[in-house]
């Protein structure tokens, strides 16, 4: 499991960590997006899932007694996990062993994903939320949501795709896209987090549109817990 910080990116305070499944076999990496599916079809969604929530949480405690200060954990969730009828008691029952407050915790969940099931999900989310669990959107801009369903179902954060983020400056029309996306998020009282930041150009357009949050090469790269840096980021030396 790593870990990559979060940061608000007018402060440079670290607002977070996103926990990343990394699957070694026989020495190469297996990405989720490979073993997330056959997991699902496999019936062993529920088992991972379980196993990623608890020990992203286990390690937040485990900072937290050693005096290290993080806001929240990032935990991404498929759909097929937040379909399971237990998924929100599930996650109380992990809240209460590890002692982590559910404002703590940020449920990641893809757009395309979100927008197929719904109906089944929104229940769920709902009763995360009502715990003060905070719910974001992942890799936003490559799927279909409709704003209508992001105001329905009160979502607290929408996360930018990295491919959004990479055409800053290419051209024009890129940059008015990133633009929009901030602006729509803000009006509807969202949060809103830019994924895959590699470069000190990016950055310094991000903060000029006002994007909250951040997440990225040039800010931290993914890392074991023990390389983990709680220290906040210099900003405005970062984004010159
Ligand atoms: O789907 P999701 O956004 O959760 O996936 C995040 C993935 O993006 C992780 O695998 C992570 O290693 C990768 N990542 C994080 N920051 C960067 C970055 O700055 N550039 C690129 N290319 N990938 C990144
Ligand atoms: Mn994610």
């Amino acid at each position: 499991m790593n870990f990559q910080p979060q940061f608000n990116l007018q402060n440079g305070q670290l607002t977070g960590a996103e926990s990343l499944v990394r699957w070694k076999h026989q020495g190469q990496h297996i990405s989720p997006a490979e073993f997330i599916p056959l997991a699902e079809k496999f019936g062993l969604i529920q088992t991972i899932g379980s196993f990623v929530m608890r020990t992203s949480l286990e390690q937040l405690a485990l900072w937290q007694t050693q005096g290290h200060q993080l806001p929240k954990i990032a935990v991404n969730a498929s759909s097929a996990q937040i379909s399971l009828q237990n998924f929100p008691q599930e996650i109380d029952a992990i809240l209460t062993e590890t002692q982590i407050l559910p404002t703590q915790l940020d449920i990641e969940i893809t757009e395309t994903v979100l927008m197929e099931n719904l109906k089944q999900q929104k229940c769920a989310l709902q009763a995360l939320q009502m715990q003060g669990i905070e719910i974001s959107i992942d890799d936003f801009g490559t799927g279909y949501s409709s704003l209508a369903y992001i105001k329905h179902l009160s979502i607290d954060r929408i996360k930018i795709d990295q491919s959004f983020i990479n055409d800053l400056g290419k051209n024009e029309e890129s940059d008015s896209i990133v633009f929009a996306i901030i602006t729509m998020g803000h009006s509807l009282g969202l949060k809103v987090l830019a994924e895959g930041i590699e470069t000190a150009e990016q950055l310094k357009t991000l903060r000029k549109m006002n994007c909250d949050e951040g997440q990225g090469f040039l800010l931290g790269r993914p890392v074991a817990a023990e390389a983990f840096s709680f220290t906040p980021l210099d900003i405005k030396t970062l984004a010159q």
